[in-house]
């Protein structure tokens, strides 16, 4: 066994087996980044190129997102830091228009891992919903999701209504498409390529000591 076989896995939508090839994974003591990275995250970056190549379809992308997010939950405890206190409420969601979750869900686990109170609002969430629950629990953070390019404007207009009202929460954006670059065009306080960065950006932006 080994983390090609989960990537096997998710590539053939073999949703019956995924569990028990990232468990034998995890107790043979395989790194969790490597099985995310290579395994889980890897399978899912070759399904879009197939996709993007036309060598398979919106059902299989959908098959291949279920297997995914079945390994997925077999490391979801394992994702908690030892050293975890409080720290500050993240509203995540994926924006408007769209309905990609999976890298959004690995970043409110990891998230979650740290020590934040994670309010997930799911996906195809309207800019005024981030901002209305932003206010609601008076939160530090609020991370956005996007994966399509033509979503991302959503991002922005979260960003101008949140800055506009005054609150003082912040606001760092994610996904496939987005960029450091976009972060600082619509005036966003952070961006992240990944999960764990994501962690690190949210723990910058929010010292807990
Ligand atoms: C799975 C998938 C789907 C599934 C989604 C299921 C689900 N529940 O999520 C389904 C089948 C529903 C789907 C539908 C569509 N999809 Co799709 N999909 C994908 C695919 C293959 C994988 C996405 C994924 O889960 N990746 C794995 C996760 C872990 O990675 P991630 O999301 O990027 O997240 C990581 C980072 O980006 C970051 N991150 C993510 N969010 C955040 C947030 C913050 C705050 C931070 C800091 C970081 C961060 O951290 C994560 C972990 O490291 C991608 C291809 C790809 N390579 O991205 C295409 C892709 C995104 N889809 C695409 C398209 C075109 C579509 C459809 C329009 C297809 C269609 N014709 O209907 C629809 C749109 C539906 C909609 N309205 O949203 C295109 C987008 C093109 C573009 N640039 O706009 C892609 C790139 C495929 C391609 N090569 O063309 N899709």
């Amino acid at each position: 066994m080994s983390v090609q076989d989960i990537f096997n896995a998710i590539n053939e939508f073999r949703d019956t087996e995924i569990v028990n090839l990232v468990q034998a994974e995890v107790d043979a003591g395989t790194d969790i980044s490597e099985i995310l990275d290579n395994g889980l995250i890897g399978a899912m970056d070759e399904v879009g190129k197939k996709f993007g190549e036309g060598l398979l379809f919106v059902p299989e992308m959908l098959m291949a997102a279920q297997t995914m997010k079945a390994g997925l939950e077999v490391i979801r405890p394992l994702l908690a830091d030892s050293d975890t206190k409080p720290r500050g409420t993240v509203i995540i969601g994926t924006v408007k228009g769209d309905l990609h979750d999976i890298g959004k869900n690995l970043v409110a686990m990891m998230l979650e891992g740290a020590g934040f109170t994670i309010i997930d609002l799911g996906v195809d969430v309207e800019p005024q919903a981030f901002f209305d629950a932003a206010k609601e629990n008076s939160a530090e953070l609020v991370a956005m999701s996007a994966l399509l390019t033509t979503t991302m404007p959503a991002m922005e207009e979260a960003v101008k209504l949140i800055k506009d009202a005054g609150l003082p929460t912040k606001m760092v954006i994610g996904g496939a498409p987005v960029t450091q670059a976009y972060a600082d065009k619509i005036s966003a306080d952070g961006y992240s390529a990944d999960a764990p960065g994501a962690v690190e950006l949210a723990r910058s932006l929010i010292p807990g000591d």
